[in-house]
């Protein structure tokens, strides 16, 4: 309510001209090669059964489960493009959580070269109900790599745990 770019809300389907800096945040869209995932999202150490599209409020959400050893971390991440330094961003999205673990949404710089992450701000949802949530993260003056958005189980050992999110936006305040 503090300036003139009001996030996304839930129920808006398409991009269209919105600030959303999130690619297909809605999950709608399936990536050409592997319809389980969404298009414009990368899976890492997550597989095809544990990191998978699947129906929500007549569309698409992003559902994430643990593997059945509880093995790794289960993330889906994508980079982020038109990010400035210095700059406030507000994140909102819808989770929901069976109530095994919660799920985080977690905001990185990824530096390719080194590996290395610096974190910039996050927040668990731990709802079994889908819910709103928002919280903000600041771009620090440089960038040494990616600015990059993480989900993922907010623990990885127990295999029952799943999570799910759907309408992520990221935007500038
Ligand atoms: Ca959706």
């Amino acid at each position: 309510m503090t300036n003139a770019t009001a996030p996304e809300t839930g129920n808006t389907a398409g991009a269209g001209a919105s600030p959303n800096l999130v690619v297909n945040g809605g999950f709608e869209r399936r990536n050409y090669a592997d319809d389980t995932l969404p298009d414009g999202w990368s899976r890492d150490q997550s597989t095809r059964e544990t990191a998978l599209l699947v129906a929500h409020d007549a569309g698409l959400a992003l559902h994430i489960r643990n593997l059945p050893d509880g093995g790794a971390w289960q993330n889906v991440f994508q980079n982020l493009t038109g990010i400035h330094v210095s700059r406030r961003y507000a994140v909102s999205f819808d989770g929901w959580t069976n109530g095994v673990y919660a799920g985080r949404v977690r905001i990185v710089v990824f530096n390719p070269t080194t590996q290395e992450e610096q974190r910039l701000g996050g927040l668990p949802f731990a709802a079994n109900s889908w819910q709103r949530y928002q919280f903000t993260f600041e771009t620090p003056p440089t960038l040494n790599g990616d600015v990059r958005v993480y989900i993922t189980p907010d623990q990885y050992e127990n295999p029952a745990a799943a999570v799910e999110i759907d309408n992520l936006a990221i935007v500038p305040e």
